[in-house]
């Protein structure tokens, strides 16, 4: 073993550089191809104090890794973190709220607008040459006006959207399982009721068992036959399936997709729809916004070790570092 003493940092599969610059020379750096337990080797597992992640730690690399002290998460979504397991051992999870807020609702607006007013097919249009040949892109049947919009989630990035929504003149509505003191829009007790008040769904709850498949045929049915979803927070929220059929059946009008539930890969029947608006996941996706998420996994594992607190734990995990 070498006699190197600065804490080990496991890197399960890729890693946004920037995160591995910051790092410097503090850590040692350990890569492996997969978060798989079966990539450790007894001498990573004598080593590794601290993992770096995209959203990928199960709970059998956690235990693969005996002196395992934090799981830095590149993401505000932890769902594929155990972080459940990880409070069991005392390890802190942490992960990346607040520098990506504004980015992924201001994502979520030029998302609900291109399902609303169908401009990326305008614009495919326009290339094709079809203004020249055809003439005008026919009009929209779809308008942000006049709509109502519920909010299934009202967290962080739920709240930097209704602010956003305020200027454009729609009412908003909101479902979460505990209502908000500080804001104006009406709270529904249930999601099933939210949906019958509105006809736009902007769905940004995390990703969760409580969460899982609860966009589904019930909720397509009470948003109605002018009903539109976007969904920008996790794809196991929606039911995919039900949302294909109540889009082929008319049952709603029309959808806009961030996230899926097996990125990358989207179903067939999704893009051959017109009426679906699609992004690759890139909500967080810009240079800068992905620098700040990187400086803040990196300022997360260099605060554990220097100062023994983490800077954002999840709630899960609200441990402070202990003499070890
Ligand atoms: O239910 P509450 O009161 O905890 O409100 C949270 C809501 N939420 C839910 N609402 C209804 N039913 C549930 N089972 C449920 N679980 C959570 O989602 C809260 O209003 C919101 C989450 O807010 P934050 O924790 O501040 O998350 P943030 O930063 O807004 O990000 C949301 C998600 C991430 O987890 C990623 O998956 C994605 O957006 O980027």
């Amino acid at each position: 073993m070498s006699d190197d003493t600065r804490p080990a940092i496991l890197v399960a599969g890729k890693m946004n550089p920037r995160v591995l610059d910051r790092l410097g020379n503090r850590f040692e750096i350990l890569h492996v191809d997969s978060a798989d337990p079966s990539c450790i080797t007894p001498d990573i597992a004598a080593k590794v104090r601290g993992i770096a992640t995209f959203n990928k730690v199960p709970a059998g690399l956690m235990d693969a890794l005996d002196r395992l002290e934090i799981v830095a998460n590149f993401g505000v979504g932890y769902d594929g973190v155990d972080a459940a397991h990880a409070a069991t051992r005392g390890v802190v999870v942490t992960n990346t709220p607040n520098v990506l807020d504004d980015e992924v609702a201001d994502t979520t607006i030029g998302l609900l607008l291109n399902t609303l007013r169908r401009l990326p097919a305008a614009e495919a249009y326009l290339r094709a040459g079809k203004w020249v040949s055809e003439g005008p892109f026919p009009l929209s049947p779809l308008t942000l006006r006049g709509r109502s919009v519920g909010l299934y989630g009202l967290g962080r990035i739920g709240l930097a959207i209704a602010r956003r929504l305020e200027a454009f003149g729609v009412e908003l509505a909101y479902h979460t399982r505990t209502p908000r003191s500080d804001v104006p829009y009406r709270h529904h007790t249930s999601l099933a009721s939210l949906a019958e008040a509105v006809d736009t769904l902007v769905v940004i709850v995390p990703g969760s068992d409580s969460t899982r498949h609860t966009v589904n045929a019930e909720i397509f049915k009470a948003l109605g036959k002018n009903g539109v979803v976007i969904s920008i927070g996790r794809g196991i929220t929606v039911d995919e399936a039900a949302l294909v059929e109540a889009l082929q059946s008319g049952t709603i009008a029309a959808a806009g997709l961030d996230v899926f539930e097996n990125e990358p890969h989207v179903p067939q029947a999704l893009i051959d729809l017109p009426t679906v608006s699609l992004l690759p996941h890139v909500g967080s996706a810009s240079v800068a916004t992905r620098n700040a998420m990187a400086d803040l996994v990196a300022d997360n594992l260099i605060a554990w070790f220097e100062t023994g607190e983490a800077i954002t734990p999840v709630e899960e995990t609200p441990f402070k570092r202990q003499a070890r």
